[in-house]
Formats: structure tokens, C-alpha cells, sequence
């Protein structure tokens, strides 16, 4: 409804009112909708009568802020919309202390003036914050404290965060700091609107080559950045576009760095090396030349003049074709300064994307390695970079796989400050269209010990300078969201975001910790609903690594273009250097110093040791760092490819038992997020189903050795689209060959695009789910339909956007897709026919049926 048109057409005065309410009511309607934009700073009401009696008594009704900062101001206002929401109350907002009860927000100076009996701890670093209840005048002051106002901030959203959990307001005495000083987010936003590796639609900042005008989200995301602890976003692709700092675009820049200042969120953005030359005239992005840092010292100045609290840049040079000091025979560390040195006087950081490494490998030599090359382009320039320069590492050696080890990097440099880069956004990981909470996977890497130093030193620590005393350090991650509305795509993938942030703030925490807070919050306290997502989140990690690539092999998916569906041998033959080395004979990268690349030398000892050796090397790792045959038997007493086997058909189950347990949360869960979680989670078990076949059909070829339970190549309830009555349908071969269950499909060839396909059921009679295997491609959108008996029981259109809409979208592992017709009487003798019709590019292709016993 348009409100404004109650001005253009005057209606009567009781019209107007009902138009009003109605309007009024439409808008408390919709600000209360489960979307999933409030992700987990809901603050629903509160429905447990003790908590609530126990907050509606104890929490005093005003609110007091000693200062009129921007940020102070955001935490008043924030504790007041939490309050409204969680206890139905408005707090009073005063600046001078009431004859009653009160919340206090100030930095330590100000409290100190105020209250100064007031003992504030002595070792709160910036943001840190502290929060106390002390008495005054028979008072009782909730006082909010921190050295900064940033920490005013992330102390009141801790009340909040407290007030969500139900944490009894009588143990409030906390005092925190930042485990690390950097926590910051990466977004890969091209100036165009489109994200690299994005999932969840365009960018929430940037539209055809300028900053969107209006900046509502940029700020609400800043806003959930800031409950979290995070401090600095850069929002542009590391892939740079030079424009992104010309004249044209720092006022822009400017009205981003302004949405996010009330949230304390400093801007970052990404810069592109060859910027002198692109965009500042000069003929040479020479670090050492006089006329380019020149170039620098101007632009930064010029920046800072525009954003006065800009945090500086990310640089990504000599990788994936960005360009970079090597162009004139220099270093990553005078690449690195030469920036540096310009953002120091203003206080300015830059990450030096530690990703750098040669994608254009001869795959022919045994001894080349790619994880080999953060370590060896970083660890002999340890102590040239400047102070301000931060090192940023991404969490293993390769490239966001589902399973590495961590990256020797973190204990190669003890001069040099480093972040750990983290990925949110889940490239390698499903894409959102698959569940897959990376906590745990974040926490293997975070807790494990490099044996950089005597006495322990964890990656945690190491990044956040605690064993070498860099003076900075800490945490980058990768997020992405984008424009659907509930920022990242699927509904529980904020889990990931809110895990980064939490983890950034404080690795110490439990997987579990905060996968029961994320739950509480976004989906409420039910005991039930908290369990079983709770569950769910924690075991999707593992379950994908099942049905993907286990065993350290790297991710089995097409690793050319998409990332996404299985696509094998992709990885292999080509300068990308992701190999997994597979033969006839077995498979694994030998990284060994006996026999190999080499690469396990970059770690300390005993690490080097452990994962030299095959009698030590952790089975999860073993294709990693060994090269073994098919035969080969893990420590779990399997071989290597019984492993594999078995892995994949659990990995399905897993996921199908998601769907059980997420329907069991049905009328427990809003509307809106359960229908759309259980869509994704059905859509995931068709594909795990396709990832499964493809890893399982292709070991089984390369290998030759047979499954031991006989599941592999033998689905006795899947009816080949090949072997069915092909009417205006066609048999093809589907590339890569192990996408599709026996290597072929059909698709319509006829001239009108119509055909159909069917068979004879011979089975029992009884009630059955047919399941149809498709290729829903981007190009098209094909339109299918399911008949038994000549009557129709199903249709549907193949008009999904799977991750693949970026490149030519073909019948692959990236498009195969499963319809499953729930709840069908067959009787023996039945016809069963697909009858389809062909769109665009996408000719209705087929590549199974499989009919199982009804479920429920
Ligand atoms: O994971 C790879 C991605 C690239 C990305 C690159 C990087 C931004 O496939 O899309 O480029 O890493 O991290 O720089």
C-alpha cells in the first residue's frame, strides 16, 4: 500500500484512520516477518514468564549516555530497541543520573567523572569493555564501560546478547577483551554489482560502477558486524578494479565509510597494484620509483582528507593474473610498504593477501607444489615489512578445501604480523545450497598446534601476535552476503557469519557454544527446535566432507570454473595446481621430503614428522600429504577406497536424516524459514545423491576394486533414462563422464522440443517415491511432467538458479538436480512416462528414476 495516496485522493476521517492502522499494522507485520534480515538481533519477546518477571524487576527503566557520539548514540538506541523488543518496554533515555535505578554508558573517563568510587578494571584494552552493577545514593547503576566507545558498544550489545540468552541479570559482571586486535570482513564485490564467489544475490553496496544511493543495508550490516566485535569491512573484489579509489569514486566511498561510522565498522577497500599506471597516469607501478610513491602518498592523503577514520587497504598482487611487484623485479614486502607507508601517518593498515602462488604450474613435475608457495614467497621476506603491514593467510595451504592442514605460514613468520583468512561464504563448501557449518572446521585449524615455539603455539595465537609479539593481528573473513533478504541465501548460513565473528572475538569458544547461541537467537528458546539445529549444524560439516572429497583428497569438484558440483579430473593436467595425482594405481600428493615435494618441511617439528611419515599421518589427511594405493589401510582399519565408498554413502544418509530432523520441527519453526531451510535440505540430499554416484562411480573405475557392500553401480531401484522408451528424446554423454549414473543421459531433439520417456513398473504394487534425476540448467527452464497409469501425478519447471549461472550451464555435476514425487501408488504393469518440453538452451535432460518405498 502506498501511504501517499491517503494525500492525493482526501478521503473521509475514519477512512483515513482505518487506511492509517491498516498501514500501521501491514508495517508491525512486516518488520516482525521471519525474513531472516534481523538474523540473530531479533529480539523476540520473551516468552518464559520467569526470565521475563526477573528482567521486568531488575532492569532499571532509564538509560544514561555521557556522550553524544555517534557510536554511544547507536548503543542507546540499540538497547532501547532490544529492550522493546525482548520486555515490550521503553527505556527512558537521561543524561545525568536519575533518583532511581539506571544503565550507565560512558568510556572510562566519562564514568570516572560521574561515579569515582568506581573501580574499572586495569586491564581493559581498546574495545574491550566491562559491565557492573554498582550502588549509588541506594541506587543501583548498570554501568556499560571501556576505554573506547567502540567498546560501549560491544558491551551493551553483550547485555543484549545476555538478555537473549536469558542470563540472569544478577550475574552480570563481565569485563572482556578482543582476543586479537584485527577482525575484520572481506567482501569480493565487483564495481558492477556482481560478487565473486557470492550466493545470495548482488552486492548490498555497489550497482553499475557506483556506490547505490541508498546505503540502508550497508549500514544494517554494519550494524550486525558490530554485535559481533567486528571493527573494518573492505567492500570491494581483491580482483580490484583500480577505479574503486579514482576521483570519481572516493566521495562515494565517503557516504559508505559514513554508514557504517555509527556502528564503529571502519572501511577497508581493495587495491589494485597496477593502480600508479591504471589510473594515476604514470607508465610504471614500480614500488621503488619515486613518481609511484608519490602516487600513493597523494591518493592516501586524498582518501583520508574524504573518510578522516578510513582503515586502509587489501592487497591482492602476483596471483590469478593481478599484477604485482614482480613485474620489476621487487618484493612483496617493497609492494606491501610502498603502500604502508602513507596509511601509517594516518593510522592506516594493509593486508597483504598472503594467496599468491603460480597458476600456471607444469603439472608435468613431480616436484612442483602448490601449497608450497605462501610459505616460500613470505617466509624469507619476515621482518621487511613494515609495522602496519598484515600478512593475510588463508586458514590451509590450497584454497578453502573442506579439508586441509593448516598453512605452515602461521609459523613461518615471527616478524611479521598476520591475520587468518577465513571464508564465509561458502565457495568450496555447497554454496549456500548446501548445509555446511564451518566452525568446526575453523576450530581444527585455530586450535591446532604448529610448534612454532616451545611451550606451544596455536594458530589462534600466533595471528593474534600472543607468541611473538607482533604488535597487530587477528582475523579476516570472507563473507559476501548479498541482496536476498536474509543476506546470505540459505536460511541457518548466517550461523557461519555470526561463528566468524565470535571466533574473531574469542577462538576459545566452543563449536557448540556457538551454535546453541546462534540457534537461541535466530530461532528462539524451544528446547527441541535448539536441539535439533543445533545438531544439525554441528555434523554438516563432516557430512559434506563424506559425500565430497574425504580423506584430505582435496574437493573433488570442478575446480576450473564453479566449485561446486563433482568434476573430478578437472584438477588434474593443468597449471591450477590442485592435483590429487590419480592413476589405476592409487592417488595423493606426496608431499614428503623422502619422495615428494617436499612441502611437509615447512612445518616445525614434530608436525613435519607427523605428517612426513604414513604411520603417523592422521587419516583424515592421508591423500593430502601421501601418494598410496587404493588398496592402502587406514589406521581405521579400511582401505583407502572402502573409505572412500563407505564415507559417501554415509554422507548421504546423514543429510537425508536432516530432512527427518528438520521436519520434525514443523509448526515449531515460523513459515517462512522452515518451508524455505526444508527446500534447500531436500534439494541437498539430491545432490549429495549425485556427488556420492560421481566420487563413487570414478574411484570405482580408476580403481577397479569393487564396493564390499555392493552399493556402487548397483541401484536396483534406479531406472536409467538410456534404457527407457525414448520418444523426441535422445541418448548423450554427459562431461564429465561420472556426473551422470552410467555416463549418459537423455535430452529432447525433436523439432517441436517436446518427448517423452518411460518404462514398465514390474515391481510390487504398494505406495512409492519417485524420485526424477534432472539437469536443471540456467539456460532454460524446462517444463517436465510425471505420469503413471496416463495420469499425471506430478510437474514442475526446471527454473532453479543453481550456483552455476555464470558460465555455459550444461548437464553436469553442478546442474544435476532430483524431483521427488512423494507418496505414488503404483500397481504392477503401470506405464511410468516423463513427457517434457525443451527451453532455450536446456533440452529437458533426464538422467534417472528411482523409485522407493514411500517414506512417510
Ligand atoms: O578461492 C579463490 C577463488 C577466487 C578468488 C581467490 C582469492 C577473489 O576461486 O575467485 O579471487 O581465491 O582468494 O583471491
Amino acid at each position: 500500500m502506498n501511504p501517499f495516496c491517503v494525500a492525493k485522493n482526501p478521503l473521509p476521517f475514519f477512512s483515513r484512520l482505518f487506511v492509517l492502522l491498516a498501514f500501521i499494522s501491514i508495517f508491525a507485520v512486516q518488520s516482525h516477518a521471519e525474513s531472516g534480515y534481523d538474523a540473530w538481533l531479533r529480539y523476540e519477546l520473551i516468552d518464559d514468564a520467569t526470565v521475563k518477571s526477573d528482567y521486568d524487576q531488575s532492569l532499571p527503566a532509564v538509560i544514561v549516555t555521557l556522550d553524544n557520539s555517534e557510536v554511544v548514540q547507536s548503543a542507546r538506541n540499540e538497547l532501547i530497541r532490544g529492550v522493546r523488543g525482548m520486555l515490550d518496554r521503553t527505556l527512558r533515555m537521561e543524561t545525568n543520573l536519575p533518583d532511581e535505578n539506571a544503565i550507565l554508558l560512558g568510556t572510562l573517563d566519562e564514568i570516572k567523572q560521574k561515579l569515582p568510587d568506581f573501580r574499572a578494571p586495569t586491564d581493559l584494552k581498546k574495545d574491550g569493555f566491562c559491565l557492573r552493577t554498582v550502588s549509588k545514593g541506594g541506587h543501583k547503576i548498570l554501568v556499560i564501560t571501556a576505554p573506547n566507545d567502540r567498546g560501549v558498544l560491544y558491551g551493551t550489545f553483550r547485555l543484549l546478547l545476555d538478555l537473549s540468552l536469558y542470563k540472569p541479570m544478577a550475574d552480570l559482571d563481565e569485563k572482556e577483551n578482543p582476543y586479537a586486535p584485527v577482525r575484520v570482513i572481506n567482501l569480493w564485490d565487483n564495481l558492477s554489482g556482481a560478487i565473486e564467489r557470492g550466493y545470495a544475490g548482488d552486492s548490498i553496496f555497489w550497482k553499475d560502477g557506483h556506490i547505490v544511493k541508498d546505503l540502508t543495508r550497508a549500514s544494517d550490516y554494519a550494524r550486525l558486524l558490530a554485535s559481533l566485535g567486528i571493527d573494518g569491512c573492505s567492500i570491494n573484489n581483491v580482483n580490484a578494479d583500480a577505479r574503486a579509489i579514482d576521483n570519481e569514486h572516493i566521495p562515494e566511498l565517503a557516504r559508505v565509510a559514513a554508514a557504517f561510522r555509527p556502528w564503529g565498522v571502519r572501511l577497508f577497500v581493495s587495491i589494485n597494484f597496477g593502480s600508479p599506471k591504471k589510473i594515476g597516469g604514470l607508465d610504471t607501478f614500480d614500488p621503488l620509483d619515486p613518481r609511484v610513491i608519490a602516487f600513493w602518498t597523494n591518493k592516501v592523503d586524498e582518501i583520508y582528507a574524504a573518510i578522516p577514520d578510513f582503515g586502509g587497504f587489501i592487497m591482492k598482487a602476483d596471483s590469478e593474473g593481478e599484477l604485482g611487484p614482480s613485474a620489476y623485479g621487487r618484493t612483496h614486502a617493497d609492494a606491501a610498504n610502498v603502500v604502508a607507508r602513507p596509511l601509517q601517518a594516518h593510522g592506516g593498515i594493509v593486508f597483504y593477501r598472503g594467496f599468491v602462488y603460480n597458476s600456471h604450474a607444469d603439472w608435468h613435475n613431480l616436484k612442483l607444489d602448490r601449497a608450497k608457495a605462501a610459505y616460500d614467497n613470505f617466509h624469507h621476506l619476515d621482518g621487511q615489512f613494515d609495522d602496519n603491514v598484515i600478512v593475510q593467510i588463508k586458514n590451509g595451504p590450497i584454497d578453502f578445501q573442506v579439508r586441509e592442514p593448516a598453512s605452515p605460514l602461521f609459523g613461518g613468520l615471527e616478524k611479521t604480523a598476520m591475520a587468518i583468512e577465513l571464508q564465509i561464504t561458502q565457495e568450496y563448501l555447497g554454496q549456500q545450497r548446501h548445509l555446511c557449518f564451518e566452525v568446526p572446521m575453523w576450530k581444527e585449524t585455530l586450535d591446532f598446534d604448529l610448534h612454532a615455539k616451545r611451550g606451544g603455539s596455536q594458530v589462534k595465537a600466533l595471528v593474534a601476535g600472543k607468541i611473538f609479539g607482533q604488535p597487530t593481528g587477528g582475523y579476516a573473513g570472507v563473507a559476501n552476503v548479498g541482496l536476498d533478504t536474509n543476506w546470505l541465501g540459505h536460511p541457518l548460513a548466517m550461523a557461519n557469519l555470526y561463528g566468524f565473528g565470535r571466533l574473531a572475538w574469542d577462538p576459545n569458544l566452543s563449536s557448540e557454544q556457538i551454535a546453541d547461541e546462534w540457534t537461541k537467537l535466530t530461532f528462539g528458546h524451544d528446547p527441541q527446535v535448539v536441539e535439533t539445529i543445533t545438531d544439525m549444524q554441528l555434523n554438516s560439516w563432516r557430512a559434506y566432507e563424506n559425500y565430497t572429497g574425504p580423506l584430505g583428497v582435496g574437493g573433488l569438484t570442478d575446480i576450473i570454473e564453479v566449485h561446486y558440483g563433482p568434476g573430478i579430473e578437472s584438477c588434474e593436467r593443468n597449471g591450477w595446481g590442485q592435483w590429487i595425482r590419480a592413476d589405476t594405481n592409487g592417488i595423493g600428493m606426496d608431499r614428503t621430503v623422502a619422495t615428494g615435494t617436499g612441502y611437509t618441511a615447512q612445518y616445525h617439528p614434530p608436525v613435519s614428522d607427523r605428517y612426513e611419515s604414513l604411520k603417523t599421518c592422521p587419516d583424515k589427511l592421508l591423500l593430502f600429504f601421501h601418494h598410496v594405493s587404493y588398496n592402502y589401510v587406514l589406521h581405521s582399519g579400511k582401505t583407502v577406497v572402502q573409505h572412500v565408498y563407505d564415507a559417501h554413502y554415509q554422507g548421504v544418509q546423514e543429510v537425508q536424516h536432516f530432512v527427518e530432523q528438520w521436519k520434525s520441527l514443523q509448526g515449531k519453526v515460523d513459515e517462512q524459514r522452515y518451508n524455505e531451510t526444508l527446500a534447500r535440505l531436500e534439494y541437498q540430499v539430491g545432490h549429495a545423491t549425485e556427488w556420492r554416484d560421481a566420487v563413487c562411480q570414478w574411484f570405482y573405475k580408476m580403481s577397479g576394486i569393487r564396493d564390499k557392500f555392493n552399493r556402487v553401480g548397483n541401484d536396483p531401484n534406479r531406472i536409467e533414462a538410456e534404457s527407457m522408451r525414448l520418444n523426441g528424446y535422445q541418448v548423450f554423454d554427459v562431461t564429465p563422464w561420472e556426473t551422470a549414473s552410467g555416463g549418459k543421459a537423455i535430452h529432447i531433439v525433436s523439432a517441436d522440443g517436446h518427448g517423452s520417456a518411460g518404462f514398465t513398473w514390474t515391481n510390487k504394487p504398494g505406495w512409492y517415491d519417485i524420485a526424477v534425476q534432472y539437469y536443471d540448467q540456467t539456460n532454460g527452464v524446462s517444463q517436465y511432467k510425471l505420469l503413471v497409469a496416463g495420469q499425471t501425478v506430478d510437474q514442475w519447471l526446471a527454473d532453479d538458479m543453481l550456483p552455476s549461472r555464470n558460465v555455459p550451464s550444461l548437464p553436469n555435476g553442478h546442474t544435476s538436480t532430483r524431483h521427488t514425487a512423494h507418496g505414488v501408488v503404483l500397481r504392477t504393469g503401470d506405464q511410468i512416462k516423463i513427457e517434457a518440453a525443451a527451453d532455450g538452451g536446456e533440452k529437458a535432460p533426464v538422467d534417472y528414476v528411482e523409485i522407493e518405498p514411500a517414506s512417510d
